[in-house]
């Protein structure tokens, strides 16, 4: 389905060459006009939410407005922090984020609404009412399984009602003190927030919500599709390919080395993580954005992981094309994403997917807002058939 327009997708446009645009705004764009949280100046995940939603530019006040709401919102009820708790702590973080997410369809508004014979025209209401309660959520729910599984028995802080969405996701994280990695996760969790409807996370909630299933459960089928390797979980395999670089090569790194470490890594069957893209053609400008973010901070600068992806991003589109099978040799932004927050000490790089997922949430379930306002219907593509397979005994 490549090319083919198959989808209505309301906030977002990806460009092969310009790469996203969030309701016409570059990223340089929404960084000079969206408000920042007190005493920073990234995005904060309130103001890419409100652009997303309604396609305007909010003010400083209403982007604060905003985040008081989700933060009053924002703490878990009991079942949920039961549920989360009594988990294996083995199981992989993202499939604990998908199953607190479903979990929480138990409040769901939009399936008591139906139960009890909503009108087609009040749908998206209470879409908006539960994607807002979810979104609100998510910090806790998200800190909580980073707790359970690195940190056990230490405390979890109550929700500030007076931080953003991030900085309280920060928080509880435990590194609420590091204004660094805060302002780096806002403008993670704002940039990462869309990439137009067709990627698979985004693709995923809209199918699964077009059955008219709640934001919950369709969010939570959304996270599956963004655990795969080919998708989210691909900031998770940069770090784990870079520091396996680290190890057989060293600090002190050549561009040469790197050269012959991609091809054996391409030699071995394996995709290189972080580089190629299913629409972008050319370097992805979420990557260029935590580059930037990296060259404005000395410490960033010296870290040696950092260095790392600086010199890959030197030699790998030149390996890639001579290699000559992806379309597009440039790097996406989960080339650098998770190495930051490695630099950072989160290290934990089973836990990075669960962070985008925090952030997708923002684009996927607005357009589910979208979606059920415009009453799009259930999504049903047809299928084209192997001729084989309708004559007998012919797959024995
Ligand atoms: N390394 C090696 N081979 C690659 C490659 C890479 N980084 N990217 C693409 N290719 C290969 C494909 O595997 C395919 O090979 P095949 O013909 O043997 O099947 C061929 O090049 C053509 O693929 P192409 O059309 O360019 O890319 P697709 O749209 O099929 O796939 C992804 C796009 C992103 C899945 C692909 O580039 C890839 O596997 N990249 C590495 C994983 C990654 O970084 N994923 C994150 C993507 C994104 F940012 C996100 O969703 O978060």
């Amino acid at each position: 389905m490549r090319g083919l327009k198959a989808m209505l997708w309301e906030a977002s446009v990806l460009d092969p060459y310009e790469g996203i645009r969030f309701h016409g705004l570059s990223i340089p764009e929404c960084q000079k006009l969206l408000p920042g949280a007190p005493g920073g100046s990234a995005i904060t995940a309130e103001s890419m939410l409100w652009l997303l939603l309604t396609g305007k530019v909010p003010t400083e006040a209403e982007s604060r407005q905003l985040a008081r709401e989700l933060a009053e919102k924002g703490e878990l009820p009991v079942y949920a922090t039961q549920l989360i708790d009594s988990l294996p702590a083995t199981l992989h973080p993202m499939t604990q984020l998908s199953i607190g997410v479903a979990a929480l369809n138990h409040d769901s508004v939009f399936q008591a609404a139906y139960e009890r014979g909503m009108q087609k025209s009040e749908y998206w209401a209470y879409t908006l009412e539960d994607s807002l309660n979810l979104i609100a959520r998510l910090p806790a729910l998200a800190a909580r399984i980073y707790r359970n599984v690195y940190k056990p028995g230490t405390a979890l802080p109550d929700i500030n009602k007076d931080l953003d969405l991030v900085g309280n996701y920060t928080n509880l994280l435990g590194y609420g003190a590091n204004h660094d990695l805060t302002e780096y996760l806002r403008l993670y969790i704002s940039i990462h927030g869309d990439h137009e409807g067709g990627n698979a996370s985004a693709h995923t909630a809209h199918l699964v919500n077009s059955t008219l299933s709640d934001p919950y459960i369709s969010y939570s089928a959304a996270l599956c599709a963004l655990a795969g390797p080919l998708h989210g979980l691909a900031n998770q395999e940069v770090l784990r390919w870079q520091l396996e670089m680290q190890k057989e090569l060293g600090d002190n790194i050549t561009t040469d080395q790197i050269k012959d470490y991609l091809w054996k890594t391409l030699k071995s069957g394996r995709v290189v993580p972080g580089y190629g893209h299913g629409v972008l053609r050319k370097s992805d400008p979420r990557f260029i954005a935590l580059q930037e973010f990296c060259d404005t901070r000395p410490d960033l600068l010296a870290s040696p992981i950092i260095q790392m992806v600086k010199k890959t991003y030197e030699v790998a589109p030149g390996v890639l094309m001579e290699h000559g099978k992806t379309k597009n040799p440039y790097p996406n932004v989960d080339a650098t994403s998770g190495c930051v927050l490695y630099h950072y000490g989160l290290t934990e790089f089973k836990y990075y997917t669960v962070i985008f997922g925090v952030s997708r949430a923002l684009g996927a379930l607005t357009q589910l807002v979208w979606a059920r306002a415009l009453g799009l219907p259930l999504e049903r593509p047809k299928c084209k058939n192997l001729p084989s397979t309708h004559a007998h005994g012919s797959l024995t």
